[in-house]
């Protein structure tokens, strides 16, 4: 399997992250990459430069505004107070229910805040840097597999699935799985699916291709009642107008057992073929391993070798994209096991 990797995925470091009123040390860090990296190295895999710029397909999948500001907003919080530049920025103020998201404040944190939806997701100097190097990483990956090539793995960070058209969250900036797909579409495939196996729910590619017939996106994910993002993945949520039928959510006890996650993994796989997808792109979370810090499913190494065998069985031209995973010393191993898998189911 091709594997792209760009090092500048460690443009994006922050420091830290808010839990229960407290600074902590941060879940997404720049080790993660770095650990997947070096197994991928170890397991034989020559590692590639991601060669596409993603800026065009990010006018496809973002919104203008929310594009214009994730590039400048260092410059923007640093012209506001020099002393910024040791400082991370984090939303305070959010434009919910009855207040108006269409006028975009001149005020940089209500910018934030509109652009955000939580207060989880810390903006450095690199972040844009690191996300539109993950961007291009899944564009040049689905350019790959238009040219033919069986399956990509994109070793990127930060992850993107959180990510809407014009919101970040959730670690996420920028979505590469939307990226991904939507070059797939560009590139000549009618049909794409994306499945989303991280532990939390795809939120931003949900609504991203939540009107659109011709990306399919399904997701098993904790139940959003009690895991994040909260506000959406629920089963119900079956796609709106040409959309309408082509959502599927497997939400799954906070919990559940490695059977049950297999059984929701084979109903979005029958989904999946029954789309007649011509391509596939995985938003690979590997936070569904039983020593996640954040998470609650107990999948072990041999479950995500018998993850990439099902998916391989698919028989799909295959982008995979990292998305979460916080037990970062076993990410890398974890991650090989899924390609080890699919490398031998294929
Ligand atoms: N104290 C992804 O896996 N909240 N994002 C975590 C931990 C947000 C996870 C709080 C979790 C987001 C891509
Ligand atoms: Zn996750």
């Amino acid at each position: 399997m091709i594997t792209l990797f760009s090092e500048r995925h460690a443009l994006h470091a922050p420091a830290f992250e808010f839990f229960r009123g407290e600074r902590v040390p941060c879940f997404e860090t720049p080790a993660r990459a770095a650990f997947v990296k070096e197994c991928l190295l170890q397991g034989g895999h020559a590692l590639r430069e991601p060669h596409a710029d993603s800026r065009a397909l990010l006018g496809q999948v973002h919104s203008a505004r929310y594009l214009a500001f994730l590039e400048n907003a260092w410059g923007d919080w640093l012209a506001q107070d020099a002393a910024n530049a040791a400082r991370q920025p984090f939303p305070s103020v959010w434009p919910v229910r009855t207040l108006r998201s269409d006028v975009e404040p001149a005020n940089f944190t209500a910018r934030l805040g509109l652009y955000s939806m939580d207060n989880g997701s810390p903006l450095t100097a690199g972040t844009w840097a690191a996300a539109k190097a993950g961007a291009d990483a899944a564009a040049s990956a689905a350019a790959l597999l238009s040219e033919g090539a069986a399956a990509v793995f994109c070793c990127s960070r930060p992850p993107g699935h959180h990510a809407g058209a014009d919101f970040m969250g959730g670690y996420c900036f920028l979505n590469n799985a939307a990226v991904a797909a939507q070059a797939l579409r560009n590139g000549g495939a009618d049909r794409v699916a994306v499945l989303d196996v991280d532990y939390h729910h795809g939120n931003g590619t949900q609504s991203i291709f939540y009107d659109r017939a011709d990306v399919l996106f399904v997701s098993l994910h904790g139940d959003p009642r009690t895991e994040y993002p909260f506000y959406l993945g629920h089963a119900d949520e079956t796609g709106e107008g040409a959309g309408q039928g082509f959502n599927v959510n497997l939400p799954l006890p906070a919990g559940s057992s490695v059977g049950v996650w297999f059984d929701a993994l084979e109903q979005g796989c029958l989904r999946i073929a029954k789309h007649g997808a011509q391509a596939l792109v995985v938003s690979l979370g590997l936070d569904t391993f039983e020593d996640d810090p954040i998470s609650t499913f107990t999948l072990r190494p041999a479950d995500f070798y018998r993850l990439g065998r099902r998916l391989a069985a698919l028989g799909l031209p295959t982008v995979f994209v990292l998305e979460g995973g916080y037990a970062a010393e076993a990410l890398g191993s974890n991650a090989v096991q899924v390609i080890d898998g699919f490398e031998q189911g294929y």
